[in-house]
This record gives C-alpha cells, structure tokens and sequence, in this order.
C-alpha cells in the first residue's frame, strides 16, 4: 500500500460532515465501529433524500411532466456514477437491486435456472456471507446440481490449491466475495477469475465488503457479475446494484415480472423490454438510488486510495494493540485485508463483550456475521468484530482497547 505518496486527509473535518456521530450513547461519546453491517451517511446522502422528496418526487420513465423527467434524470444519473464506479463497460450493465442479496438471487434464479443442469456444479468459499450462499443452494437443490466449496486456511485466506482441484469442465459457476466481512481478508479475485474462464464458467463477485475500501475495475477483472450494497459505502439501505456483462444479461429470462420490465404485453405473449429495465420490474427505490449517487461522490471526492490508506493505518493500529491483550485471540489473520478485525477473548462470550462495550459507547458486533459455515469452520461459535470506516480515529481505537482492558480485568 502507497501509505506515504497519498494526502492525509482531514478526518476531522470529514466527521462533521456525520450528524450522527456528533451524539452521546449510554452517556459517553458514541464510536462506531460497526461498518461492516452498514456505514453512516454523510449529510450530502441525507440532503439529498429529502431534497428529493421535497422537490421532485415522481415516478420515473413514463411520465412526461417536468417533474417525472427529472426524477428520472436523476435516477439515471446514478446509474451512469455507478458505471464509472466499477469501470463497466457499458450503462446498462448496471441494474439497481435492493442490494447484494437481490443481486446474487437475481443471478441464481436468472442465470441458474437458464443454465444450470443436473451434475453441474457450483464453486463457493468457505468465506462466503449466507446470502451468496443460500440462493446458490436454493437453485442446485431445484436443478439438481452441486455446490463445492473452497476450503480457507487457518489464517482465513482461500486456499487457492484446493480451488484448483476443484476446478473442472463440471464448473458452471463460481460465487466468491471481493473482501469477507467476518475476517477482511481480500481475495485473489482476478486470478480466481482467470482459473474460471479457463474451464468455461461464469464467476459472480460479491463486493459488499470492497466497494467502500478497494477500487473496483470490472472490465479489468473479467468478472461476469458484480454485486453492490449502497449502505455498506455511505449510501442509503434497500438499494445497490448487480453489474452483469451485457452479453449475458441479454441472455438471462427476467427475474421479476410486472410493469417497466416490459415491452409489449396481451394475455396471449408479452414481450420483455431491454437492458437493463428487463431486470428492474415495478417502481424501484427512487429516493434512495437518486442519493446513492451522492455517496459515489463522496468517496470519489475523498479518494479511494485515501479512504484506503487511512483504514490501514487503523486496521495495524488496532492488530497491534489488540494483539498485546494477553487473552485476546486474533481471528482472521490474512496478509492482505480490509479494515475488519475479529477476536475473541478466552472466557468471555462475543455477546456479553459487545454488551459491555455498548455501555461505553461503542458498537461493535458480535455472532456468526451471517457465516455460519465459516464460524464452524473455525471450530467459534462467533467473534467481536471491529471494522473501521473513513471517519474513525485511532483515539477511538484507544477507547475501546481501554474498554477491553476493563472487561478482561473485571471478569478474571
Ligand atoms: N455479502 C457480504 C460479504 C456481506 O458482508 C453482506 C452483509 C452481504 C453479502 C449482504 O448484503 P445486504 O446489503 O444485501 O444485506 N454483511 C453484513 C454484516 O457483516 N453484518 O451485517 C450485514
């Protein structure tokens, strides 16, 4: 990482622009460290929520009044900011979803029920988040195909050997994340990707974890899908996007039926519009993707590398000193991670930790993380986890080291 060629950026000054982090939880200053479930929203995403209800509320694409056209103006901006975003090839490569769990179940009902056969098989890591886990299961149990899964080594890393093996002319699909959001290790995508496409299978990319923290370049990558959440990069919840290479998308039957999604329709045959409305059936979630664009723009105007090297600071700032807590364990110790750390500390469940911490203001979490295959995988039944956003100060980092101090010494 390029620590020392990028611009500190004033985190100071970037705090203010989070109303909600200017508050007191349980009477002490709250810390967020919880931005891996979801991070806060700079006021530019709020404003422009309201400004749009506000100012242009209407529905989008088929009306012809002025306030129609704008909203639809707006709506389609976004889905331009997104192509540059992930660096797609073309616009209607981006279809906004409700998020990474819309967009990895479109694909699997879409694509899965198109392509798949019985004895096909399916490739995922033992890393994966149960929502590019379970619809994978969901179409092989109906289309009776097998779902393999890459075993992850001890440090939490995929072990690529094993994918190797598991490749074969059998491979249709390979659904793998970007960055795990238990452990932050970064996974080796574009070779991944590469070992794939030589044995002839599409490979969707969950990108929850990497679209706040890592760029994004799908031409680059190869990938066929990509999938995004805009509350995990300082945009509002219940929208994102699936990116899917137009020659595939074209191929793909729509996921959801109803108005938009349409060309022409008689109760003897309809007939499906094109890309990317085939796949955005019904009124989408206007508010929320016409200020998604927003938080686009404030990362951009951070910079991603930035952004980047300031979670790294944090990150090895926070290992460091969590690693000198004699009862703490590390879990998740890959060479090259987001900023997420896990632990776990002996004696003490991740629950009541997270209570404790709680009452001092800090929010983490604790559980399986929604990976539950992996938790047992690691023989845990959960972990803390901290994860570490753009505004967060190694200060804050002390407070809750302090507060980990109190805890263990409390309990022993
Ligand atoms: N994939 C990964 C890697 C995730 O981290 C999450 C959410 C999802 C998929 C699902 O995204 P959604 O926006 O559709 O819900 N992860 C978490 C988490 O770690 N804690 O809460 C949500």
């Amino acid at each position: 990482m390029t620590t020392l060629l990028v611009p500190a950026l004033d985190i100071q000054k970037i705090r203010e622009e989070f109303p909600i982090l200017n508050q007191q939880v349980n009477g002490k200053p709250l810390i967020y460290f919880d931005n891996a479930a979801t991070n806060q929203k700079p006021k530019r995403v709020i404003d422009a929520l309201s400004t749009y209800y506000e100012k242009y509320n209407a529905n989008i694409h088929r009306g012809i009044h002025t306030l129609a056209e704008k909203a639809t103006r707006a709506y389609e901006d976004t889905r331009l900011a997104m192509q540059e975003f992930i660096h797609a090839k073309h616009v209607e490569e981006i279809i906004f979803t409700r998020g990474v769990t819309e967009s990895v179940n479109l694909v699997a009902s879409s694509y899965g029920r198109a392509f798949l056969k019985e004895g096909d098989e399916i490739i995922l890591s033992g890393l994966e988040h149960h929502s590019n886990i379970v619809p994978w299961q969901m179409i092989a149990e109906e289309k009776k195909a097998v779902i393999k899964v890459i075993t992850i080594t001890s440090s939490g890393e995929i072990d690529i050997d094993h994918y190797r093996q598991l490749l074969s002319s059998r491979t249709k699909i390979v659904a793998v994340n970007h960055a795990s959001n238990s452990l932050g290790t970064i996974n080796p995508i574009k070779e991944m990707i590469t070992m794939a496409h030589e044995v002839g299978a599409v490979v969707l990319i969950d990108g929850a974890q990497a679209s706040a923290h890592l760029a994004i370049d799908v031409i680059d990558l190869g990938c066929d899908f990509y999938c995004i959440s805009s509350h995990k990069m300082y945009g509002p919840t219940g929208t994102g996007i699936l990116y899917g290479k137009k020659e595939l998308l074209e191929k793909m039957p729509p996921y959801m039926g109803g108005g938009e999604m349409i060309k022409d329709v008689t109760f003897a045959r309809t007939t499906y519009n094109e890309l990317p409305y085939k796949f955005e059936a019904g009124t989408p979630n206007i508010a929320d993707v016409v200020a998604l664009k927003e938080a686009v723009g404030f990362i951009n105007q951070l910079g991603k590398e930035n952004i980047a090297s300031h979670e790294y600071e944090l990150l090895s700032y926070a290992t460091q000193k969590l690693a000198s807590l004699s009862s703490v364990r590390m879990i998740g110790t890959a060479s090259k991670k987001v900023s997420v750390q896990s632990f776990v500390i002996e004696g003490i469940h991740p629950f009541d930790i997270g209570q404790m911490l709680d009452a001092r203001g800090i929010a983490v979490r604790t559980g399986h993380h929604c990976t539950q295959p992996l938790m047992d995988s690691l023989g845990l039944e959960g972990t803390v986890r901290a994860s570490f956003a753009v505004y967060n100060t190694k200060e804050e980092i002390d407070v809750l080291i302090d507060g980990l101090k109190r805890i263990i010494k409390f309990l022993n």
